[in-house]
């Protein structure tokens, strides 16, 4: 009678444990804008890579990064109501790109990636 109750308790217990790891997983790139191997007009441009959990946004990094090497910083808009997110603004020229990033879960894992893609020149 005893083990079971100790049992019973196991069962009821490890679904809240593996679902509290669940939350604190490493952040890994679900979706973006520019999508990866995407295309995208000429002008301003809204950048938004989405991530399967919370990510610290003040201590992740976006890199533009033009055909001829050279690297942009790109400033990243904090967003508390977007906490899965890393979010960006920046005037896009013709001409394939990639963005680096590196983003900061809340475990405190970095995890980093690269994001082609090919800006078009704008319709007239
Ligand atoms: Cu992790």
């Amino acid at each position: 009678m005893r083990s079971f109750r100790h049992l019973a308790m196991f069962a009821f217990a490890a679904p809240l444990l593996f679902a509290s790891l669940g939350v604190s997983a490493h952040a890994i790139l679900l979706d973006s804008t520019p999508k990866v191997n995407g295309s995208q007009p000429a002008g301003p441009a809204a950048i938004t890579l989405k991530f399967n959990s919370k990510i610290d946004q003040e201590r992740s990094r976006l890199v533009l990064i033009a055909a001829d090497h050279s690297e942009t910083l790109l400033h990243i808009i904090i967003d508390s109501h977007k906490r899965n997110e890393l979010e960006s603004e920046t005037e896009l020229k013709p001409g394939t790109y990639v963005i680096r990033w590196q983003a900061l879960a809340l475990d405190g894992h970095i995890t980093r990636g690269e994001l082609p893609f090919t800006v078009t020149a704008s319709a007239p």
